[in-house]
């Protein structure tokens, strides 16, 4: 899929106040805010147009824009983030997709549903369930791909925080697996490659237009990728891994 456009969120003064689970240190904002413009700088050079976001101290996990919003290239869903600090995000990222044209969807209550949740596989969509991600939320967005015209396929999360922590499409009918995903019957259909356990972080990639970016010190991973055929471009994120979050969570892709 061509990658023609993304959205990105300014990370905001607040980012240190948000969710995190990773025991990894308190993140340094101008670190932070630095390897934001990086990421913004791998994305020009994949050959994307940025739409950057203004930054709101309300939402200091709103640089995770991927969370509120799932777009294709016919319509854009706008989510029921499960994290409850999160939910008022989704004001923004609705009124910033509505430049783009398409047709919109929400989910309602009691369902809940994070991108982060969510992987795109041509024209399929697989959906984790998890602790951001219900049933009900996983169910209405089923529903709403069935009219689209794409397949679903839920599937229930035993340890990883979203779907996409540990698997990602790279294209070419390939997957990265790691952990739970590897050889996991679902995604048996797709070519793989595996993360290792010392690695596991850098499942989450995403390939835009003709590379795959990877996070910043997975030599390992980065090496079958490559092998595998693939292009790559490191970007550094430790400081978003912090608040675990990685390299999809930060854009919107479309
Ligand atoms: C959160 O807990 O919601 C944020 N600190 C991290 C969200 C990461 N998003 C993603 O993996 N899609």
């Amino acid at each position: 899929m061509k990658v023609q456009q993304i959205i990105v969120k300014k990370p905001a003064a607040s980012f240190a106040q948000g969710l995190t689970t990773a025991n990894l240190g308190t993140p340094d904002y101008s670190k932070v805010l630095e390897q934001h413009r990086a990421y913004v700088e791998v994305m020009e050079e994949a050959g994307v147009m940025v739409h950057q976001l203004a930054s709101d101290n309300d939402y200091p996990d709103d640089v995770f824009v991927e969370d509120p919003a799932v777009v294709t290239s016919k319509f854009a869903l706008i989510t029921r983030p499960g994290a409850d600090s999160r939910r008022g995000e989704t004001e923004a990222v609705e009124a910033a997709l509505k430049d783009y044209h398409r047709r919109m969807y929400t989910i309602s209550e009691p369902g809940t549903l994070e991108g982060g949740d969510v992987l795109h596989v041509e024209d399929h969509f697989y959906i984790g369930l998890s602790t951001r991600t219900n049933k009900s939320g996983a169910e209405q967005f089923e529903a709403i791909l069935q009219k689209e015209g794409y397949g679903a396929t839920i599937i229930p999360l035993k340890e990883f925080f979203h779907l996409k922590t540990g698997i990602a499409y790279l294209g070419d009918n390939t997957v990265l697996t790691a952990g739970e995903f590897i050889d996991h019957d679902v995604f048996k259909k797709y070519k793989q490659i595996t993360v290792s356990q010392e690695e596991e972080y850098a499942a989450n990639c995403i390939r835009v237009n003709e590379v795959v970016i990877v996070p910043e010190g997975f030599p390992e991973t980065k090496r079958k990728i490559e092998e595998a055929g693939f292009m790559t471009r490191e970007a550094a994120v430790s400081e978003f891994r912090k608040q675990d979050g990685g390299l999809s969570c930060l854009s919107l892709r479309f």
